[in-house]
């Protein structure tokens, strides 16, 4: 009685607070219901509208800490524009049909409710509505409720992503969406080989990329230049290999310390994406053998190489030395990856014979199982039988990959004439590379996943993701140039409904998109195929 008494007081203070003084535009620049990226599922608009207010408060699931945190992720993207204090508290009552979240009876609310109990919707999907009293989260899981934040904070105005106050009307349009994906991995990958990319940058990249949806971030931690995570029992591999200078053009240098890694690990988890580890073999090892002699077939250390050629260097696989070293590095990177998936890289291996690949590839995959992981590997790995259990990704140019038709592996669809982040957008690009081709926006949106490998159709594809190789790319404006807005088209192509796949739609949304990623300082890439606002 006497909290409801308090409740009410705060209520009334709330209505007769100072105002602040908006400016003019009110609800004009509010995003359609539709404008989210990627697609949604169903979105079904009403004439009704949300005010987002000093008064209003953030109820989360009761008992659950993970809608708790969700919550508070949610306030603190809103509060730096907003101004206003956005208190996150578990809600009192709740319930899948009448979610009713709140001390304050009536008072504008958003909830975040888990026990959606929705099929449709899988532990990633969410149901998002909005009236003029509330706008409510439901999903059968956090990550479901985490996805419907990211849609809910791309119908709030541009301005919410500015890092100081704005003064305007926090108006969101009213209706439901119901929404879930098509692909359960949806993946951007990071090179950390061939320029070292700190975890502070990581970080903001994986900011960057979970609000489109992304919900795996395979870090390319080895190559020919460079190797970036510590191996205990091999610690040459980050003492000479991640030592200043090991980048391309000599350039930087770096490693993940474990503490470093777990940290990425913790902050990913945090935004619903888990990390896959790469370590790349047969090939791509010359780092490793520069700080490890042993593992040439002569016993000698290679020199160093700072250039960008592939497929001269391989791990020699008639020696025992290889397999203790596969072992130990596998053993350790499965133990501190909480993710399902080790991937042990596979392409390029044209130093290393056909027999031997698959003498290597035979030995090792099952490896990755005894430490309690999915092997994962480039596609040239479905040649080996035991691939069948493993995940290979699709990294060709053509339409034609018979060994993945036959393998049994499931399949993440990387084409590098779509997918390549690194490839240029035309040829006056100051940045990557462009031996698959130039990639524009509606070049990397153009395709379906299930009909771009002959053969290889949607049971069979596990995702979809886009890599970021490095050779070119040494900071952060780099990477967020190459990425944005291409990484949202592969998202697109991942998450949403091959029904709702439309290049008018998505390059629309896509312009509409561009002032959040000025307020947010994403260097992204204006790209002419698109009106941007
Ligand atoms: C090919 S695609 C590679 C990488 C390069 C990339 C540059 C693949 C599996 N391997 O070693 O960095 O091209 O675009």
């Amino acid at each position: 009685m006497t909290l409801r008494v308090l409740m009410l007081a705060a209520l009334a203070f709330s209505v007769i607070a100072p105002a602040p003084a908006f400016g003019s535009g009110i609800g004009r620049e509010s995003p359609a219901l539709s404008a989210v990226i990627p697609a949604p599922a169903t979105v079904l608009p009403t004439n009704q509208r949300f005010q987002v207010t000093r008064g209003t408060g953030i109820y989360t699931q009761p008992g659950s800490a993970p809608a708790l945190a969700i919550g508070e992720q949610l306030a603190q993207a809103m509060r730096p524009a907003t101004g206003f204090p956005l208190p996150v508290r578990p809600a009192l009552r709740n319930g899948p049909l009448s979610p009713w979240p709140s001390l304050f009876g009536d008072e504008p609310a958003i909830s975040l409710l888990l026990g959606a109990n929705d099929a449709r919707l899988g532990p990633e999907g969410y149901l998002l509505t909005i009236d003029h009293t509330r706008v409510t989260i439901q999903a059968n899981a956090a990550a479901g409720l985490f996805n419907g934040t990211q849609s809910l904070l791309q119908l709030l105005p541009a301005q919410i992503d500015a890092p100081t106050v704005q003064r305007r009307r926090w108006i969101i349009a009213g209706g439901s969406i119901v929404d879930y994906p098509r692909f359960g991995y949806r993946g951007a990958m990071l090179d950390e080989a061939r320029h070292f990319h700190t975890p502070a940058e990581v970080k903001r990249y994986i900011d960057e990329i979970s609000r489109f949806k992304i919900n795996y971030l395979h870090l390319h931690l080895s190559d020919d230049q460079g190797w970036r995570i510590q191996i205990d029992s091999w610690p040459r591999l980050t003492e000479i290999g991640g030592a200043p200078g090991t980048g391309v053009d000599g350039v930087g240098g770096g490693f993940l310390t474990k503490a470093d890694y777990a940290d990425l690990v913790r902050y990913a988890a945090a935004r619903y994406v888990t990390i896959v580890p790469e370590i790349d073999m047969p090939g791509h090892v010359n780092a490793a053998q520069v700080a490890y002699p042993s593992l040439t077939c002569d016993g000698v250390a290679p020199p160093p190489r700072t250039d960008t050629e592939v497929g001269y260097s391989s791990l020699c696989i008639s020696s025992e030395t290889t397999y203790r070293f596969v072992e130990d590095v596998i053993r350790e990177l499965a133990a501190m990856t909480p993710g399902p998936y080790i991937h042990i890289g596979g392409d390029e291996a044209q130093a290393t014979s056909p027999a031997d690949y698959l003498t290597f590839e035979q030995r090792v995959l099952p490896l990755v199982a005894k430490y309690g992981k999915t092997a994962y590997g480039w596609h040239d790995i479905a040649q080996a039988p035991a691939a069948a259990s493993a995940v290979a990704q699709f990294w060709g140019t053509g339409n034609t990959a018979p060994d993945l038709v036959t393998s049994g592996a499931k399949v993440v669809m990387s084409p590098a004439n779509q997918t390549y982040l690194d490839m240029k957008y035309n040829e006056d690009t100051p940045l990557g590379q462009d031996w698959a081709g130039l990639i524009e926006v509606d070049t990397a949106y153009g395709w379906d996943p299930a009909t771009r490998v002959r053969g290889v159709t949607e049971p069979a594809i596990l995702g979809v993701e886009a890599p970021l190789w490095s050779e070119t790319l040494r900071d952060l404006d780099d990477i967020e140039f190459m990425a944005f807005p291409r990484l949202p088209a592969i998202a697109e192509l991942g998450w949403s409904p091959a029904a709702t796949h439309s290049w008018a739609s998505f390059s629309a949304r896509l312009g509409a998109y561009g002032p959040r990623w000025e307020w947010q300082g994403v260097d992204f890439y204006r790209s002419p195929k698109i009106t941007w606002s």
